[in-house]
């Protein structure tokens, strides 16, 4: 059995649960934030059988997209007259960011 923990964007969530839901996968949803845009996102927990991982990981690939998301990134024009702007950076997230684990034990009381 192997835990897979999948990030994806909050606008990919729905998508990602009907198509488990559809596929009979049993999985967890949480709501979770990026350490970097310190935006929402989503995280699935999914435990399941060793046979099945490609075909999960296949169900996220094909329900995550991955977009262009601007942050805007302070820069000091002027070192001298301590002025200071800021200016987008592009960075692009996603599709699914994915792990997957080892599960030990499993139960369900
Ligand atoms: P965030 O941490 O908000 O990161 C959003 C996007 O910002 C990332 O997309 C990446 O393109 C960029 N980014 C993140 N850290 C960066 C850095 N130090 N310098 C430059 N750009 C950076 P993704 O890589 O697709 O990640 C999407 C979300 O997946 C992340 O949201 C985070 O919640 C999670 N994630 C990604 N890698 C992870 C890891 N190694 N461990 C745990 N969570 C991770």
């Amino acid at each position: 059995m192997k835990l897979i923990i999948a990030i994806v964007q909050d606008q990919d969530q729905n998508v990602l649960s009907n198509a488990f839901y559809e596929s009979n996968v049993r999985a967890t949803k949480l709501s979770s934030t990026g350490g970097f845009l310190r935006a929402g996102n989503t995280t699935f927990l999914v435990g399941i059988e060793e046979n099945r991982v490609d075909e999960v990981l296949d169900i996220i690939k094909q329900s995550s997209k991955a977009r262009a998301q601007y942050v805007s990134s302070p820069v000091n024009l002027d070192v001298s007259l301590d002025v200071s702007a800021s200016y987008p950076v592009k960075v692009e997230v996603g599709g699914a960011t994915v792990f997957v684990l080892p599960i030990d034990q499993f139960y369900r009381f």
